[in-house]
């Protein structure tokens, strides 16, 4: 056996890929576009769970190489945003040097997975000519109406005197000082990301993603149909609007709920009520909607008034309760307990009347109910509907009260528009200026970038304010618009900003005139392959495809929808938790590279597990992978001066080998690629051993199959056989159905339908003789009886009918 020094091969490879790029365009052949979610570049480098969606995608491409194209592949930095800014702060480094020296480190260890990235397209959301573009879209939007300004209340921290994300807020506490966060209006920047409510929902159908990921996405928009409904309060002028799905429930509604935050709840509240009301609106402003949401145990105040049923003029006692939250719907809701099962817990715990409205069959009227009944069924207790379908009866009752004025049909999204700026100082300064007398302007297009000055001080004001606020010589200006002074926007925009587009400024990354040329748009774009963690399912996918909606809107792109398919990568466990600097569990590439080799690396990041899966990692693996490599080197290094005559078991190995790897990437099942490559390795080793080695097509196509996976030793073993080209100036196997299948085959032998026998047959075998041998297999099973007829279905089955 030889020496597999990898050491010595991958940096010989390095070094010829650099100087000879492997991936080359050339007229003929077609374009494709792999992408890798960029990443944020911290402090604490890669670890071997972020190698495996670099491996993944580097994998792809290579395949697609081989399969003919010239393959886009770039990477880039993501690098504004909240962590380099803490990190800046509690180090004393300024953002931009930290994101500098992080980003270097970050391209070393990438260079080690001797991914092909293509370097010179590079990208860097920090980088002003750069966020030009990011801000140039925002002024678009500005001006198309899609960004505007509002107060909004956000998590505010009494004692830090300052604006909070709601990451920072934990159990109703500021992350920082322990004090109760309450809520502040602040005037924001908001995106209206909800004009695309429908379009972002519809088109998902459309896209080769994961089910689970369009599933995400369709929630998170959560569309619903329903109707929006007037009751009158009790001795006052005031109405209260309701939304509801459920218009066919209407008669069992039995209380009413306000948010804590809904604006008639003082004006409502009895003087006897008043004190308990207002204790518990304080108490709610300090839970997050989330823990509203998800708490178990009920809690509300009675209000002391009531309001009318339209339909059945019931008087319905109005509550507060934190369950109901103010910015869904009309942020007020009838309550039917015999059919919600909120409502259903509500009424149960504050003795309120249950009413059943809907039943399974009629006969069941006036049963107990022992939970709320959320299906469809019969309609009973509801006036001129009764015995209606429930189903029938939800449009009939929308129509009603469409007649009768008093409601009408909607449909209602849970998207909100996008909170969009951000009191910090590391991100896009948003492209505005405020002038008393125009308003707000937006700076011309001409003028942007608007960069983000140098400061000293980049820590949060405490006023609320962004540190650009401080700078008065930046803020300070004249309006675009009437010439007077008027003041920058000091606000930055969110991290999401610049990742919402980035993979359109690569095709075209030098570009000054345009965000990106129609021609390179046309030739790249939409994005082929896109692959990155589940973890952006919902916030960055989401908004890309906001982005790329509307830039097709103004027409700077002929597509509406940025990613044509999604791959989404499982995370890399140890000890059972999520691999990260923070939990100490961190596995660093560096040192198995040193150990075994990036080739073997490689591959073990795709043998841990099904990718889509999250997989625990055990650096022990790593080992059988290696001595896998060394086999497969040996196999072929051994033949390689033998000229081994290709038996008719090689060949069946070989094709077979080729129809299965290329089916398990085609359905990106790369951890069984590599136990494939194992087993057939294995299996003509096995051949070998009668035959002194494999012939050469056989070596030359398990060299190029596994070019994708691990491309150093490949291109080795490549030039070993005596090729002056490289590995990948190949073209992808090709199978041969016909050289798979087997000489023979075992076919069962049925009398009257029962198995009785099992017989082996050529698969060249005329039928006579099979049937002669099928005969034979069962002559002492007739118990007398004789073969009245046969029935032969060639390679499958024998059946002998006998009396
Ligand atoms: C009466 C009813 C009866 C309801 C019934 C449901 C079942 P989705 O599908 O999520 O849109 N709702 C409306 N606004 C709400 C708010 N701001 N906070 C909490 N809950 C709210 O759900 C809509 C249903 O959720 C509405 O229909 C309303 O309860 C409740 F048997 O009205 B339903
Ligand atoms: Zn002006």
């Amino acid at each position: 056996s030889h020496t597999y020094n990898y050491k010595e091969i991958e940096q010989k490879w390095r070094k010829k890929w650099e100087e000879n790029p492997v991936n080359v365009e050339t007229e003929e052949k077609e374009k494709y576009y792999c992408l890798d979610m960029f990443p944020y570049p911290s402090g604490s480098g890669l670890h071997v769970g972020h190698w495996r969606g670099y491996v993944l995608s580097d994998v792809w491409s290579r395949y697609k190489m081989l399969q003919g194209y010239y393959v886009l592949h770039p990477m880039g930095w993501d690098a504004f945003g909240l962590p380099a800014e803490n990190y800046a702060i509690s180090q004393g480094v300024h953002p931009a040097k930290a994101t500098a020296e992080n980003v270097e480190n970050f391209k070393r260890q990438l260079k080690e997975i001797s991914a092909i990235y293509d370097w010179d397209k590079e990208i860097n959301t920090t980088d002003p000519e750069y966020y030009k573009w990011t801000q140039w879209i925002f002024v678009k939007m500005f001006k198309e109406g899609l960004a505007y300004e509002k107060e909004m209340p956000i998590n505010w921290c009494p004692d830090c005197k300052t604006g909070l994300a709601n990451e920072e807020v934990v159990n109703g506490e500021c992350e920082r000082c322990g004090s109760s966060v309450t809520k502040k209006n602040l005037r924001q920047w908001m995106l209206k990301i909800t004009a695309y409510a429908e379009r972002l929902l519809e088109d998902l159908e459309g896209l080769e993603w994961p089910e689970k990921v369009k599933k995400m996405q369709s929630d998170w928009i959560g569309k619903s149909y329903g109707a929006e409904i007037d009751f009158n309060v009790v001795d006052s002028e005031e109405k209260i609007k309701v939304f509801t799905t459920r218009p066919d429930t209407l008669f069992g509604a039995t209380f009413m709920v306000l948010a804590p935050e809904h604006q008639l709840v003082s004006e409502i509240t009895t003087n006897a009520q008043k004190e308990e009301v207002e204790d518990y609106v304080y108490k709610a402003s300090l839970k997050s909607s989330v823990d509203r949401m998800q708490d178990k145990e009920k809690t509300g105040v009675f209000t002391g008034s009531y309001v009318v049923n339209p339909l059945n003029g019931e008087k319905l006692p109005i509550w507060v309760s934190d369950y109901v939250l103010a910015d869904y719907g009309t942020g007020a809701i009838m309550c039917v307990p015999a059919h919600d099962e909120r409502d259903f817990d509500f009424a149960k715990k504050f003795d309120i009347a249950i009413v059943q409205v809907i039943a399974k069959e009629e006969s069941d009227v006036n049963k107990v109910l022992e939970e709320a009944y959320t299906e469809d069924g019969i309609m009973i207790n509801s006036g001129v509907f009764d015995g209606m379908q429930a189903t029938k009866a939800k449009e009939a009752i929308i129509t009603y009260l469409e007649e009768h004025n008093i409601g009408n049909r909607t449909t209602n999204y849970k998207l909100r528009d996008w909170v969009f700026s951000r009191q910090r100082y590391w991100g896009e300064p948003i492209p505005i200026i405020h002038c008393d007398d125009c308003g707000a302007v937006a700076v011309p297009e001409n003028e942007l970038p608007v960069e983000l000055p140098n400061v000293e001080s980049y820590e949060p004001t405490g006023t609320g304010e962004s540190p650009l606020a401080a700078i008065d010589e930046w803020v300070n200006t004249t309006c675009p618009t009437c010439g007077k002074s008027a003041k920058r926007e000091t606000n930055t925009m969110p991290q999401w900003a610049g990742s919402s587009w980035y993979f359109l400024r690569y095709v075209d990354v030098n570009n000054t005139e345009e965000l990106v040329s129609k021609e390179k748009a046309k030739e790249w774009l939409p994005v082929d392959m896109y692959v990155g963690g589940i973890e952006h399912a919902v916030l960055h996918l989401l908004y890309a495809r906001f982005y790329t909606k509307f830039l097709n809107d103004i027409g700077v792109v002929d597509f509406a929808e940025p990613f044509k398919r999604l791959f989404n990568q499982g995370m890399i466990c140890k000890d059972g938790a999520k691999m990260s600097k923070s939990k100490g569990n961190v596995v660093s590439p560096d040192e198995l590279v040193n150990d075994y080799g990036c080739d073997s690396l490689r591959l073990y990041e795709l043998f841990v597990g099904p990718p889509e899966l999250d997989s625990e990692w055990d650096d022990r693996g790593i080992d059988g992978v290696h001595r896998f490599i060394n086999r497969f080197w040996n196999i072929i290094v051994d033949s390689k001066d033998k000229e081994i005559e290709a038996t008719k078991e090689m060949e069946k190995i070989k094709h077979k080998m080729i129809y299965e790897i290329t089916h398990r990437i085609n359905s990106f099942s790369l951890n069984t690629v590599v136990s494939g490559f194992m087993e057939y390795t294995n299996k003509l080793i096995d051949v070998a051993k009668t035959t002194g080695g494999i012939d050469k097509d056989t070596a030359n196509t398990m060299i190029v199959l596994m070019a994708p996976f691990a491309p150093h030793i490949a291109e080795e073993l490549w030039e070993q056989q005596g090729n002056t080209n490289s590995v990948f100036d190949n073209s992808w196997p090709e199978y041969d159905e016909e050289k798979m299948k087997d000489d023979t085959v075992q076919m069962p032998v049925q009398l009257n339908g029962k198995v009785r026998a099992t017989i082996e047959i050529d698969v060249k075998e005329d039928k006579e003789s099979v049937l002669k041998k099928a005969r034979e297999s069962v002559e002492n099973k007739l118990d007398g009886k004789s073969i009245v007829k046969e029935i032969y279905v060639p390679s499958k089955i024998i059946n002998l009918v006998v009396k």
